[in-house]
Formats: structure tokens, sequence, C-alpha cells
């Protein structure tokens, strides 16, 4: 049952079969009437009608994958930043048209439905939206996988904008239920803690026995994730905590019920947040607890599961790949050695072998502040046999690296999983390195950098392990779902195949110069502005003009980002149209989202400076028209689905060398922005695919950044040089936009002129050149439109289909739609 293409009449019989679904739903699974539900118990009738759907789907793939014996893929990530699901599975379904008019029929509207699902916030930013995308891109591609990760009971944090400042709340995601996920209460596994380690020689080897101090229960709740036209289904299995023994029965017998009560509260706190992953782990017993609770539980499964299919441990590697997203699931490699080791007898160097062929592993940073590394004081007391067994494969490895460089002691401390320096720490990337086959990074520039700097020796012990595999995003929810007025355009310019294949997206190109297709995709970008500009109006009473150019920016807000430039030429261009009111100016609006993590004081005053400097210039008479800055509140991927089909000009200005790879920066593209950008992460992919006549470029690159950060970081040079950023620097630091505060933002001033580590002053005139060069773009709208056009054309490469072929191909060994990993895929974009 599949719902036709737009202009195509619908099939009344599979209509008043969905009519009576979701009316059966209301009635026996919400237990009221039409005349009694509120709008959300419509919302979850439709939800649940769709599940059902969803589910014979998804058991037959189940059964069908099992049957014909293949390899699965199991990806483990703290983060699943999974959004709003019902059109997402409507979409892929074929469902969209047949349940927008079933609801339409019973008198409640889809897209006011749609509102009421809580945005499933499990992640911070582009790593847990990575996972998310791979998520539906495995499912579209027939790949068989389960993802797995924790089931927090608060995903990142509510932001409020309360008089300039962030303050946050918590994220009841999970009040009024999810009717996506299944309990699995059958499913549940023992995960340890504490305690010491037995040796025993039984037959002449060395058995360890772990005896734990501690048990936590892992409990299952898997939801569905629907693949492009319904014909693969594959699950997300999100564990939560609870203690084996809640009522610890024999402190409740002696009546301390609050004593009882803290055993419970002890286990359960492992899944109740979501951690920041932007702010330094140190001192986070907690977070180790999480990152071992959640690999431990998963590894349980798919051994379990393996064993079930193949009954064979020792042909782990074949039919099973686990991807490890960053270091949070770097202990992987010593649970599996464990399990194989201790739990099924198999040798060391047999189970070694094993482990490596099946891990692989994700770097997202290079930022050494980032790298996970753990007190070994710490292991000691939470995972003592881990600690051993992480000592063990030391023992092997330093031996190889002697081998390799003897007598060299700085490249063994370089490369040895405990870093002696700082107090002795495991060092996580270390450790998921030596353990996996393949290690990746998530743009060209990125695994370039990781064979320079972080992982320099280790490549050089293990060569040809790291490898490069550029992020993606999935068109279904960044171009279909978000930008439903473009994908119709694109329909009809490119064929009705472009949704299976987006490199038929590059049929535009021939219409690119045509006047009449501009127009039509300019009224495209026109519809989506206004809807921009009316949630403007709604959020945060500021009224903005469709008409100007809507300059976005829209990631976490941190130094090296540099939402700080993007604000500091806001403020420098306000000078400009204030000393020059009638200037033929390009009429803008700067568009802010994003949240900082809770302790990182300086990126919550970056956003205070953002919304202090946008209270002056709103509310400016002379620059009124042409100048208008928004801060919106709560950044989520529901917000991003507005904001991206509406935007001019894609921000995408970190300091270069620092971000990986970005993938806001191809939403964006998608949809028809135009970037500004360094030459950072996957912004030089971006530019090669869509041609350095369509982006704008500026700034230092991350060679020159490295020399001028040895120089020292005083910027009273560039200062010096630039009369404009010398004034908006002055403006900052003497209050001009904070006089009820003048020093408020002295710090902010201090660090540009002295301590420019993010190179925010020395890439100033760069930036400001840059912008000034996309005004002049912008008064030639035709130049503007074929630009933006040829965008959207050439973006293809950067489906995350695409990417996980490369996956498929190059790292799981797994086939990709049926198709085995050798052979000629075919271009899929
Ligand atoms: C962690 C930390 C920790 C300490 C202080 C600074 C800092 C800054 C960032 C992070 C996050 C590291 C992991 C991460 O989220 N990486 C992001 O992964 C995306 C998906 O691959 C990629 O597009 C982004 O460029 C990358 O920042």
């Amino acid at each position: 049952m599949n719902s036709p293409a737009p202009g195509q009449p619908i099939d009344e019989l599979a209509l008043s079969e969905i009519k009576s679904a979701i009316l059966a739903k209301l009635r026996l699974a919400i237990g009221k009437d039409a005349g009694m539900a509120t709008r959300h118990d419509w919302y979850k009738a439709a939800a649940l009608a769709l599940r059902d759907r969803i589910v014979h789907r998804w058991l037959s793939a189940e059964k069908q994958s099992y049957d014909a014996g293949r390899k699965r893929v199991y990806y483990l990530s703290l983060e699943f930043l999974i959004g709003r699901l019902f059109t997402d599975a409507l979409n892929n379904m074929g469902l969209l048209a047949l349940f927008d008019a079933a609801l339409g029929d019973l008198g409640v509207g889809l897209s006011d439905l749609r509102k009421c699902e809580p945005d499933a916030a499990l992640g911070n930013g582009g790593l847990g939206r990575l996972a998310a995308c791979f998520m539906e891109s495995m499912a579209t591609l027939g790949i068989p996988a389960i993802g797995y990760g924790i089931r927090y009971d608060f995903g990142l944090f509510r932001q409020i904008i309360n008089n300039g400042w962030q303050q946050e709340y918590p994220d009841e995601w999970l009040s009024f239920g999810n009717p996506w996920e299944f309990q699995r209460p059958e499913v549940v596994y023992h995960v340890h803690f504490g305690g010491g380690v037995e040796h025993v020689e039984t037959r002449g080897r060395d058995h360890a026995i772990w005896h734990p101090a501690e048990t936590v229960q892992a409990v299952a709740y898997d939801t569905p994730i629907v693949g492009w036209r319904g014909h693969n289904v594959n699950a997300l299995r999100l564990w939560s905590a609870r203690s084996p023994d809640p009522l610890k029965l024999d402190v409740f017998n002696t009546g301390d019920y609050v004593g009882a009560a803290a055993e419970e509260t002890r286990a359960e706190s492992i899944c109740k947040f979501l951690y920041p992953n932007d702010e330094s782990p140190a001192g986070r017993e907690l977070r180790l607890r999480q990152e071992y609770f959640f690999v431990s539980a998963s590894l349980q499964d798919l051994v379990k599961r393996h064993l079930a299919a193949d009954g064979q441990i020792r042909g782990l590697a074949a039919k099973v790949a686990v991807q490890l997203n960053d270091t949070h699931p770097s202990l992987a490699v010593t649970e599996l050695m464990r399990i194989l080791v201790d739990l099924h007898n198999i040798r060391w160097d047999d189970a070694w072998k094993i482990t490596v062929a099946t891990l692989s592993y994700t770097n997202h940073t290079l930022l050494p502040e980032a790298l996970e590394t753990w007190p070994v004081e710490l292991f000691q007391r939470l995972l003592p046999r881990h600690l051993e067994i992480i000592y063990r494969i030391n023992v092997a490895h330093l031996a190889l690296a002697e081998e390799r460089c003897p007598g060299d002691v700085d490249f063994r401390a370089s490369v040895s999983l405990i870093d002696e320096k700082s107090g002795r720490r495991v060092r996580m990337g270390q450790l998921a390195f030596v353990g996996s086959h393949r290690i990746n990074g998530v743009s060209a520039m990125h695994s370039d950098l990781m064979k320079e700097t972080v992982f320099h020796d280790l490549n050089h012990l293990y060569p040809g392990r790291i490898t490069n595999k550029t992020n993606g995003i999935t068109f279904r929810r960044w171009l279909m779902l978000a930008n439903p007025k473009l994908t119709e355009l694109l329909r009809e310019a490119c064929g009705e195949a472009v949704l299976d294949d987006p490199t038929r997206l590059q049929l535009l190109e021939k219409s690119a110069g045509d006047s009449a297709f501009q127009d039509k995709f300019r009224n495209v970008k026109h519809h989506n502005k206004i809807a921009l500009a009316r949630l403007i109006g709604e959020k945060i009473n500021i009224k903005v003009d469709p008409g100007a150019l809507f300059d976005v920016q829209i990631k976490r807000i941190h130094e090296y980002k540099r939402q700080l430039l993007n604000i500091l030429e806001a403020i420098a261009l306000y000078h400009a149209i204030k000393d020059n009111p009638q200037g033929n100016w390009v009429p803008r609006v700067k568009i802010f989202a994003g949240k900082a993590a809770a302790s990182y004081r300086y990126a919550k005053l970056i956003i205070k400076l953002i919304n202090d400097v946008a209270e002056v210039v709103n509310n400016d008479p002379v620059v009124a028209g042409r100048l208008k800055v928004a801060f919106l509140p709560d950044y989520n991927v529901s917000l991003a689905e507005v904001i991206i089909p509406a935007a001019d000009l894609s921000e995408q200005i970190s300091t270069a060398g620092m971000e990986a790879s970005g993938t806001g920066n191809m939403k964006l593209a998608l949809n028809g922005a135009i970037t500004i950008g360094t030459l950072d992460g996957a912004n030089i992919e971006i530019r090669d695919h869509v041609g350095v006549e369509n982006i704008a470029i500026f700034g230092m690159e991350a060679g020159d950044v490295m020399v001028r950060r040895k120089q020292g970081l005083d910027a009273s040079d560039v200062i010096r040089g630039s009369p404009g950023l010398s004034r908006a620097i002055n403006a900052i630091g003497s209050g001009e936009f904070s006089p009820d505060d003048t020093h408020r933002f002295e710090s902010i001033a201090h660090a540009l002129r002295h301590l420019d580590h993010y190179m925010v002053s020395a890439d100033f005139d760069s930036y400001f050149a840059a912008q000034r060069g996309i005004d002049a773009r912008w008064q030639t709208q035709a130049a503007w439109a074929r630009a933006s056009i040829l965008n959207v054309a050439r973006m293809a490469w950067f489906s995350s289909d695409r990417t996980i072929a490369e996956y498929a191909e190059d790292i799981w060994n797994v086939p990709v739609n049926g198709r085995a990993p050798s052979e000629p895929l075919r271009a899929k974009g």
C-alpha cells in the first residue's frame, strides 16, 4: 500500500482502511473516542496505526536476513539525534499522502499532529545526527543493522533564552510516552562493576574470574528504523538501566526504605542524562559507567544473537561488524576480549584476531582536549578485569613498537595505551585504534590530519588501517521532508527517479541559467523564507523581511566554530551602515541558533553578546530594513528542518583544521544556500563538488593557523591594520551593546586582542571582504540563483547512502542491496 504521486487520485479502499485503523487505535490503545481525543491522542493513534504497518515489514526483513545467514552491522553510539519520526516513517513507507488525506477526513491536520511529537534529542550535534542519518541509510541500502545506545530519560537540555542568557532546563521527551518504542522486558542483561579478579590455573592455563561488587540490569527498548520505500526495516536498540533488586528486600525489611531506594537510584542514574560531548569529561565517573553499561549490554546481546544464528563463536568476525562511533564505546575492545577469553575459553592470540577483525572505529575530532582518557585508578575501581586486559594488550603492542623502532622511548610513550605523563590515564583513542582493523576520519582533510597528528605514530606501527569516509546526510529527511516544495520542483526537472538516485540532480545543470526555472526556484526559496520569518516572529517577536538575505549559522556554540567572528562582522557592518545610511546596502538577516554546554561559560557569554547586539541593532531606526540579528532559542533537529530550506547563506567559518567534517554545511548547500567558509573539514570537498565559483572561501588554511599559533596569539598587529575590526572590538569592550553592565564583554575584547587562539581577529578582514563579495553577488539575482541551483545540482555525492556504501565495502565487508561488496556499485550519488 503506497501513496500515489502528487496529483494522482487516492485509493478509496486504502483510505478508508487507514481511517478505521486510526480510529481503532484511538479507541483500543488510547481509550478515547473521537469526541474527547486531544491532538496528542490523535497523534499517538496515527503513529500506532503506522507502526503496525512497519512491524510487518520489520519482522519479515529480520527473518529474511537471518534465513540468508547474512553478516550484520552493529553501530555502537552513545548518541542518536533522531528528531521526530512520524513523517519520516510515513514518507519512507510511502504513506504520507494517504495518512494526510485520512487525517484530513477525520478532521485533524497532519501538519498539526506532527508537531505533537517531541524531538528525540539523544545527541549533542553532528556526531549524534550522523548516527541517525546512518541508521536510515543502512536500512535503505538493505544492510541488516542494529544501532545500540542508551535510552536517556532526559535528552539534551532544553534551552531558554532569558534576558539574552542561556538557561538549561530538563528535556522531558518521554513524559507523554513514546509510541515508536517496544519495551523488551525479556531482553535483560546483567552489567557488572567493581570488585576484584581472581586468577586460577585450569589445565595449565590461567583463568581470570571477575567477582564484581555491583550489578545493574540493562533492559532493551527497540525502535524500528524504516528505509526508503519501506523495503527494509532495522532496529535501534536502546538500553535502560535498572536495579536487579529494586527493593533491596533485606534493607527494606529492616524498615530502611530510604536506604533501599538509594540502590535503585544509583543503578537508574546510569541512563538519566546525556552528557554534553564538548565538555571535558574529567572526573565524570558516571560517564564511564554509561560507556561500559551500554558496551557490555550490546556485546552480550550481539554475541547471543550470533550464537543463536551461527553456533560458532570463532566465526564472529565473518558474521558481525561492530562500528565504534568515536571513542565512547572503546571498551568494546576489552569487553569482547573478556567475553572471548574469560567466558568462551578462546586463547588470547586467537581472541585478539577475532576482536580486531570485528571492530572498527570512527574518529570525529582532533582537538587534543577532546580525546578521551580515564584515570587508571578509576578503571581499577570500576573495571578491574578490563584494566588487566588493557595492560596485557599493551605488552604485546609495546613489544611491536620496540621491534619497529628499537630504543625509541618517545615513540613507545606516544603509542602506549597508558599516558604516563598526566598521572597515569587510559587513552581511549589508542585503545580503539589498536583493537580495530579500520580507523576512519570523517572528511578527506580530517583523515589526512589524523595521519599527520594524533595518530601519526600509530599509523606508522599499523600502516594501512586509517581510511577516510567523508560524512553524508540522508536526503529523505534533509531534502524531501524538510523541503517538499523544492523536492516537487526537482521531480519535475529531473524526473521521479531523482528520489531514488540523487546523481540525477545533475540534470539541473542545464536549467541553472534558465530564467523561467530560476523564477520557480526562487519562488520555492521565498515560500520557505516566509515560513521561517513567521516562526521568528512567533518565537522571538522580531519582524524580518523575507526579501532580505537570510544569513544562517546553526550549530553548537563553540569558540572554534567562531560565532564570534560572525557577530563581529555584524557589528562592523552595523557601524558601516550607520556611517553611510544612504549606501546601497544589501538587506540582511543574521540568524543564529545553537546550544552551549552548560558549564562552558565563555560560549554562554557569546550567546549573550549575540542577543545584546541584536537588541541594539534591531531597535536602531538608522539601520532598519538593512540589518537584523535573530537568535532562535532551543535549536534542535525540528528547528533545523525549518531554517535550512530558508537559508540563502550558510556560515561554515570554523578555524581551519578544527572542524572534522561538518554536516550542516551539506544540508544547507543541498537546499541551495551558498556557503561562506574556511578550507576546513568537508567544506573542501563541497568546494570541489560545487565549483570554486559557487562558494565563498576565505581565511587562513590549517597550515597557516599552525604557523601563526607558533608565533604567538597576540593580534595587536592585525587590529592595528584594520580600523573596522578595531572599532568593533572597542565597541564590545566598552559596553556599547551592554549599557547595563559596561564590563560584561571585556573578557571577549581582551581575548580578541591578545589571546586569538581561534584566529577570529586574524581572519576578520578576509571574512569581512568575503561577506562584501556575497553582497555584490546578491545584487545580481540571476547570478545568485544560478550559483544556488548549481549547489543543489552538485551535492548528490554527500548523500549518506554513498557514505554507508563505502563503509560497507571497505570496512564491514557486507553487501549493499544484495550486491556483493566487491561488485561495482550502481552510482547512487
Ligand atoms: C568535544 C570537545 C571536548 C572538549 C572541549 C572541546 C570539544 C569540542 C568538540 C567535541 C566533540 C567531539 C566529537 C564530535 O562531536 N565531532 C563532530 O562529529 C561530526 C560528525 O562526524 C563532525 O561533522 C563534526 O565536524 C565534529 O565536530
